[in-house]
């Protein structure tokens, strides 16, 4: 069993994604990396927090890599995007893998660095250890099981 926090723009579709691999465990969307306790979304959509919308994930390491997480993740989520996603902007949809077992760093390097070989200009991915992860409120968890029709930057949903 790992745990690693990935962000990619609006953490609704992002959750409804990962959450869908076989291996996925568990996931949970909240605010990582901010530099104020405990941020609400509306202090988050400020981009003066530096939180970004993130989402948990905990997945059986014996059926999912991190490498294939990370690639799946690239089908669908541009790592050239600095500050935006898709149609929402600010810092808080920036792109990155959050680990809270340095010995992920290198193995985020290298599925990186592989990804960066589908794209001409550079990519922009945080690689980065996990400061804090503090959970988004409750109407966000789970967001577009609960609302189907919501707001997705995903496409295929
Ligand atoms: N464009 C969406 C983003 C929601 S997300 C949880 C909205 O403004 O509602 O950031």
């Amino acid at each position: 069993m790992k745990d690693i926090y990935i962000a990619g723009g609006c953490f609704w579709g992002v959750q409804w994604y990962l959450k869908k691999i076989n291996g996925v465990l568990d996931t949970k969307v909240g605010y990582a990396n901010s530099n104020i306790e405990n941020p609400s979304y509306e202090q988050v959509k400020t981009s003066l927090t530096n939180a970004v919308e993130t989402v948990y994930v905990k997945y059986d390491a014996d059926i999912v890599s991190l490498d294939y997480l990370i690639k799946m993740l690239f089908k669908v989520v541009d790592p050239t995007s600095l500050n935006f996603q898709a149609e929402d902007f600010g810092s808080q949809y920036r792109n990155g893998i959050y680990y809270t077992d340095n010995e992920d760093y290198q193995a985020i390097e290298k599925s990186l660095s592989e990804v960066a070989k589908n794209y001409d200009k550079p990519i922009v991915t945080e690689n980065l250890a996990l400061q804090n992860f503090f959970l988004a409120e409750e109407y966000h968890q789970d967001y577009l099981d609960k609302n189907p029709n919501g707001y997705c930057h995903i496409k295929g949903h």
